[in-house]
Parts: structure tokens; C-alpha cells; sequence
């Protein structure tokens, strides 16, 4: 069965010049693009995204942060796309938690700023997919 996730490079990742090697990265572990867009946030999308996280006390910076400046925002797909893109950005501390080898791991220093998103199931992928690309 294969799936879809949505994968975001955050500002942070686009302003470092960092979308290609992400995108390298995608493709080496033998995931397939089938959206990618660069992209301004609204703040209005920034909210739905980041639902979970509201009221929160990064909630604010986090919005912030994400309507800061454009996103590269891909959808990916392969057998549990999801978890491998989960495994190839690494755990959300990019120094605590995110393993050398990692895109976290390789290249973050602070958690507001590392680098990627990827939905963390597939039923949040599919949720963020249609938030994202809604006529995919
Ligand atoms: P992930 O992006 O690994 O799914 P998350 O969903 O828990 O992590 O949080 C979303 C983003 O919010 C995360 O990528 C960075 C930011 N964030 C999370 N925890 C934070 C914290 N304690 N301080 C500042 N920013 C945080
Ligand atoms: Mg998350």
C-alpha cells in the first residue's frame, strides 16, 4: 500500500539554501515527488496546520516563524511515506533528539529552527495533504 505525506523545507531551510539537499535526500531514500511548490504561508494556513499546537507557549513564534518567509511544500509518496520521511528529518530537538545522518541531525541547532516538516502519520498526512494541496 503506498501513501502520501505532506513534507514542508520552512523558512529557515529555504533562506539556508538548503531545499535542494532536502529534496536530494527524498529521492535517495526512493520516495517520489508528486507536488512540490515554493510558497508564501498564509496566517490563516499557518493556524490549520498547526492546530494541535495552539495554546501552547510556542504556539505564537511558531506562527511566526512559519509566515516568516516562503516554505518549499512537497507531497511524497512510497510505502510508509510518513515514517520515512519522519526518519530522514530526524527528532524535533535537532541537537537533543535528532541523529547524525539526519536532516535535523546534519544541519539544526535550535528547535524553532529545524528545518522540515513532515506529517507524523499517515492520518495527519492526509489531513495536511488536503489542507496543503487541496486539489491533489
Ligand atoms: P515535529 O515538527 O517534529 O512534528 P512538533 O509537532 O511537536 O514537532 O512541533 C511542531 C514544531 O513546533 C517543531 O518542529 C518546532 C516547534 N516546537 C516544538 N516544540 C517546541 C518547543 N519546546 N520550543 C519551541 N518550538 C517548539
Ligand atoms: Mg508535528
Amino acid at each position: 500500500m503506498t501513501e502520501r505525506t505532506l513534507v514542508l523545507v520552512k523558512p529557515d531551510g529555504v533562506s539556508r539554501g538548503l531545499v535542494g539537499e532536502v529534496i536530494s535526500r527524498i529521492e535517495r531514500k526512493g520516495l517520489k515527488l508528486v507536488a512540490l511548490e515554493l510558497r508564501n504561508v498564509e496566517r490563516d494556513l499557518a493556524e490549520q496546520h498547526y492546530a494541535e499546537h495552539a495554546g501552547k507557549g510556542f504556539y505564537e513564534d511558531l506562527l511566526s516563524f512559519i509566515t516568516s518567509g516562503p516554505v518549499v511544500a512537497a507531497v511524497v509518496e512510497g510505502p510508509r511515506a510518513a515514517a520515512a520521511f519522519r526518519q530522514l528529518a530526524g527528532g524535533t530537538d535537532p541537537v537533543e533528539k535528532a541523529a547524525t545522518g539526519s536532516i535535523r541531525g546534519d544541519f539544526g541547532m535550535e528547535v524553532q529552527y529545524n528545518l522540515v516538516h513532515g506529517s507524523d502519520s499517515p492520518e495527519s498526512a492526509e489531513r495536511e495533504v488536503k489542507l496543503w494541496f487541496p486539489d491533489l
